[in-house]
């Protein structure tokens, strides 16, 4: 086993391989031909189960991938896994990515999403790698925030709504600052919302995936849910991830916005995953008060009683400041990259709830 790359094939360091969108890029660069390297948390389950399939025995010969124990809160392990690995490419994929929980840890957040990113650019420097190592930060189209424009482009300015937000507009800058401070090709990629069966359970659209495919088994009564009125500019993690490979490709270091150009709302995502299971909701009353009510069921293997409540609004889930409306404007992209998202939101919907009831059935419980 050898984890140097030949002469002829780059080296990949992916920072949140663990993630959904790490899973996704380890598997593209590897089919490449990159040596990718991962950075996981230790923790006490296994948490490496997106990437599992990707996994060879390291003591076999001819292994491409392989993963080191390491935290963006820590600079001197970041420092040797930089080292070590001599990578061609960095992607900045690791966060606590979780908007609403940055707000009950909002330091950490600031730490691992904020300076996480110095301290790769900074270990860049350290290394002498300037010339060698480009690097992607996952910047997001959170940073948007309060609605000053729409669609949201490269020159649209920023107004952050939550810690991780402005955790994410440090590392925006200071990536953008060491682009031009000391010639670094460090490039931002402001992807909108990108989701896929892979995606983490308590985001918006996995949690109703699951949880339509959780009421269709039997195994759930109702959804509770925060926000109906927030629009999101929703694409499938799979193109977003090419995405963020074509960014490392081109002549000079740029910013790009990653988006799909079409916005819908919370509520009109939980239409279509429910008539995806051959149930149409109607939606009653207004805030705190709205239901999701069953009108009709025309699938015979789940027989739900027409006026049953399956959507709750519960305001455990408002956040203390909201975005309320994302829409990007991928136009540069498209021009510069020659990037197109081949996935439609219908085809991501329709393979998200497949794949969560194929999993109810399969285990019979919802873990
Ligand atoms: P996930 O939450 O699925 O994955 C985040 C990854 O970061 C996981 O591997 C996680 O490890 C790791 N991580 C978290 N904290 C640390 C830390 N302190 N040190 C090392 N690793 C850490 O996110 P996504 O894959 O969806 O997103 C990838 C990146 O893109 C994130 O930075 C996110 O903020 C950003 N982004 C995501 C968008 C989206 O719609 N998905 C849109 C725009 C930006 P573990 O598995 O152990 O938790
Ligand atoms: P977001 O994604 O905050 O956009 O961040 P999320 O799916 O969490 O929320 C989207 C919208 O849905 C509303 N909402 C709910 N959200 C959750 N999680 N749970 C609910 O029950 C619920 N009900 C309504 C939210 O209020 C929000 O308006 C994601 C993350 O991946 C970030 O890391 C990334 O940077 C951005 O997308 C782009």
């Amino acid at each position: 086993m050898s984890a140097l790359a030949t002469s002829t094939q780059k080296t990949a360091l992916i920072t949140g391989i663990t993630g959904q969108d790490g899973a996704y890029l380890a598997d593209f660069l590897l089919n490449k031909g990159y040596v990718v390297h991962g950075i996981k948390r230790r923790s006490s389950l296994i948490n490496t189960q997106r990437i599992d399939y990707l996994y060879k025995d390291p003591h076999e010969a001819g292994s491409r991938f392989h993963l080191h124990y390491g935290d963006m809160t820590d600079s001197t392990n970041l420092i040797r896994i930089i080292q070590e690995t001599q990578p061609d490419e960095i992607y900045n994929l690791a966060a606590m990515s979780h908007v609403k929980v940055s707000f009950d840890e909002p330091e950490y957040t600031a730490n691992a999403d904020g300076i996480g990113m110095l301290r790769l650019l900074e270990a860049i420097r350290i290394l002498g790698l300037e010339k060698k190592t480009r690097i992607y930060q996952a910047s997001t189209s959170e940073l948007y925030g309060l609605v000053q424009q729409v669609p949201q482009s490269e020159t649209t300015p920023f107004y952050p709504r939550s810690p991780y937000a402005v955790a994410k507009l440090y590392a925006y800058w200071i990536t953008v600052n060491y682009r031009e401070a000391y010639g670094m090709f460090a490039c931002n990629g402001i992807l909108f919302n990108h989701e896929s069966p892979l995606r983490g359970e308590t985001f918006v659209t996995r949690k109703i995936t699951r949880g339509v495919a959780a009421i269709v088994c039997g195994m759930q009564d109702k959804i509770f849910m925060g926000n109906l009125d927030a629009r999101r500019d929703w694409g499938h993690a799979k193109d977003y991830v090419e995405a963020m490979w074509l960014i490392l490709q081109q002549n000079e270091p740029d910013d790009f916005v990653i988006a799909t150009g079409i916005t819908t709302s919370v509520r009109d995502f939980i239409r279509m995953a429910f008539a995806e299971v051959g149930i149409e909701l109607v939606f009653t009353g207004e805030g705190v008060a709205e239901k999701g009510i069953v009108q009709q069921c025309n699938n015979p293997l789940y027989q739900l009683p027409i006026g049953k409540e399956v959507i709750v609004v519960d305001p455990a889930y408002f956040r203390p400041t909201e975005v309320d409306l994302l829409i990007g404007d991928p136009t540069k992209a498209k021009q510069k990259l020659g990037w197109q998202p081949k996935y439609t939101l219908p085809q991501m919907v329709k393979e998200m709830v497949n794949s969560d009831v194929a999993i109810f059935k399969n285990t019979g419980s919802n873990h």
